[in-house]
């Protein structure tokens, strides 16, 4: 039987239009969907929209709309949205759709007689952001602190869910899988929610208070609370309980979600899970924040980043490419269209496009836009190459499992720069001139390395894999298996048209050559320039690119106490890997200014793949301290 993966995104509050951050959740989805048909596996990806509760009574109350109409708008948005970002989901499920109504009704019922369910009073602090009361733990200055808005006191009477009950057995759940959560930061953040009690979970509102949301099946006086509602979206979704669907897809569901809703996640859900006899999800992948400008989005400062804007102005492709290369997946990173355009140009203009084109025109002038059969011997370089391609797909497919998606991009693009480098060495224009055999086997064995980095680039870029399969003359069958094997385009098909895939874009702000930069002198012919072993000059200096950096998350890494994993905002976000464990925890980093290389060659780690070098010096009494300013410097400035 064929492996199933199953995908699910939140679905998102209709209370707002669709922004950057709930593209970038869809966008992973639908990454993770294609990658996995890539694998030959049979894939249901689903996500929709959450339309009950109090935020969208609220809303609508402010628009002077009904719920209903504003929840049909809205969800209209996004299901509009989802085709125009390539994202291929094969149910777009609605809150309010018949059959999900019916299977909440029937899980209620269901908890209920089984007795997990009970009538009671409660007073808490409750957050219409977040549609959930806030312990006292989690209050910062009597705030929500996601939302930092004040909390309304609500005591009622309710029906609660026995949640506490399962807390043991949930911790026990989580100890014996290791990737139930993950990454791990979040799987211990949740460990620590539940080291104490986690009181059971209220799961109606009155209906004098609040009418919008779905009838309890045991008292029409109650609703059902929004999220007990929302999170079973995913069983409706795929049919439970008579579907073949919910048979053959839920032990493999893979949750995507946000980093602001792990506690309904990994806690609601395995728990009402376990109370309707079910086996949890297989993981929960909990991704990290996208800031603009290193603060929130939000719709009062006025960043909110508009996905089609975006989309409009570089194309769907270098959007996706971006959202995905840009984010380490589980840490914040934040967006600027300056480090779209940055990557736009350096990655795609300048490294695919360039290396696809080139190639494609090399064709057409040496061999009349037909592939040339390879059949001189191979060398060291093509072997070289053949090996990379091969070790490059092992690598890429790995770090996709484990969801390193950013990781598995910088695999692929070590691929693209050697394919470059291989142009430079084998110098096709000079071999026209003189060895035709040689001239094919090397543009052969480009092709064929094109075509590796067309359909491992499809997840992300599935426009482009397309442009690019056709270019080499691959058939349109997509599937890593083809993959295994390196030879496998058939000479003597037609190789498209060179076209620009990626039209240059003007950088919107300069980071180029320092104003006023002495050029480097060439020294005076005849005359031995005499230069001491540890002198460079500015020219020299010049090409190390030192930039103002600000820390936006940071975490330990595991097994190691000298290493921490930053993500860093330099203009564009990076992720470092650096020695300085012991001189700082974590949590004090995040927020400070840094002095950070970043045209190092990227490195690796314990596993993990660093891109830059962050500056820092001794103190006087021996220990270690970054490299700071005294005033407040500008994030991506260069340092000089
Ligand atoms: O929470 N960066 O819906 P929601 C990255 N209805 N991702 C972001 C983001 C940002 N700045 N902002 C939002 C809800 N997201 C519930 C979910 S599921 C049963 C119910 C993404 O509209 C991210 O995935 O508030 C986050 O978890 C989600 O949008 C929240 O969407």
């Amino acid at each position: 039987m064929k492996q199933h993966f199953y995908v699910t995104t939140p679905i998102y509050y209709v209370n707002a239009r669709p922004h950057l951050g709930h593209v970038y959740t869809t966008v992973i989805a639908d990454v993770l969907a294609r990658f996995h048909k890539l694998l030959g596996e049979e894939v249901f990806f689903l996500t929709g929209t959450d339309e009950h509760g109090d935020k969208i009574m609220e809303t609508a109350r402010d628009l002077n709309t009904t719920p209903k109409e504003l929840a049909d708008d809205n969800s209209q948005r996004f299901r509009d949205l989802w085709p125009l970002i390539q994202v291929e989901n094969d149910r777009f499920i609605r809150t309010t759709d018949q059959d999900h109504v019916k299977t909440v009704q029937r899980i209620l019922q269901e908890v209920y007689d089984r007795g997990d369910i009970y009538f009671g009073e409660y007073g808490g602090h409750y957050c219409t952001g977040c549609e959930r009361f806030m312990t006292e733990t989690e209050m910062v200055d009597g705030n929500c602190p996601i939302h930092q808005k004040p909390l309304t006191f609500v005591q009622e009477q309710n029906y609660f869910f026995r949640m506490e009950k399962y807390r043991p057995w949930l911790i026990e759940y989580i100890q014996g899988h290791p990737d139930f959560i993950r990454p791990e930061r979040y799987k211990n953040e949740v460990l620590g929610m539940l080291r104490g009690p986690i009181d059971d979970l209220c799961i109606s509102r009155p209906k004098k208070r609040l009418s919008w949301g779905i009838e309890l099946p045991f008292d029409p006086n109650y609703v059902c609370y929004v999220w007990f509602d929302a999170l079973i979206n995913y069983l409706t979704g795929i049919g439970y309980p008579d579907d073949p669907r919910f048979r053959d897809y839920w032990a493999q569901a893979q949750h995507l979600v946000g980093k602001d809703i792990l506690k309904p996640h990994a806690v609601y859900w395995p728990t009402m899970l376990k109370a309707m006899g079910l086996e949890p999800y297989r993981n929960l992948n909990v991704h990290g924040f996208w800031n603009v400008d290193a603060t929130k989005m939000s719709k009062s400062l006025g960043n909110v980043v508009d996905p089609l804007d975006m989309k409009n102005k570089y194309g769907v492709d270098a959007f996706r490419y971006f959202l995905v290369r840009d984010m380490v997946f589980g840490l914040d990173s934040n967006f600027s269209e300056e480090a779209l355009v940055e990557r736009y140009n350096a990655d795609l203009a300048n490294d695919l496009g360039n290396l696809v084109s080139r190639s494609a025109k090399m064709v057409a002038k040496y061999f009349g836009g037909v592939l040339p059969s390879p059949d001189g011997p191979a060398d060291d370089m093509d072997r070289e190459l053949r090996d990379l391609a091969l070790r490059v797909v092992q690598d890429y497919t790995a770090k996709m499992n484990s969801l390193e998606l950013h990781t598995a991009l910088m695999a692929v693009w070590s691929l693209v720069s050697a394919l470059n480098k291989y142009i430079d060495r084998t110098a096709p224009w000079e071999l026209a001139k003189k060895d035709m055999q040689r001239l094919a086997v090397v543009m052969y064995t480009l092709m064929e390395a094109i075509r590796f980095v067309a359909l491992l680039v499809f997840p992300v870029m599935p426009g482009i894999s397309r442009k690019i399969l056709d270019i080499v003359g691959a058939g349109a069958d997509l599937s890593l298996t083809d993959l295994g094997t390196f030879g496998l385009l058939r000479p003597g098909t037609s190789i498209g048209q060179a076209q620009a895939l990626f039209p240059r874009v003007e950088k919107i702000v300069a980071t180029g050559p320092l104003p006023g930069e002495p050029e480097e002198k060439k020294p005076a012919r005849g005359k031995k320039e005499e230069k001491a072993p540890n002198v460079i000059d500015i020219g020299e200096f010049g090409r190390i690119e030192i930039k103002v950096g600000r820390i936006l998350s940071a975490g330990a890494v595991e097994k190691s106490d000298k290493l921490v994993i930053l993500s860093v905002d330099v203009g564009r976000t990076i992720q470092i890997v650096a020695g300085i464990g012991k001189a700082y925890a974590p949590e004090e980093l995040v927020g400070k200014h840094i002095a950070v290389v970043t045209n190092l060659k990227p490195a690796t780690l314990m596993g993990l793949p660093s891109e830059g070098m962050l500056l820092a010096t001794d103190t006087a009494d021996g220990k270690l301290t970054l490299v700071g300013f005294d005033r407040p410097p500008r994030v991506g400035a260069r340092i000089r």
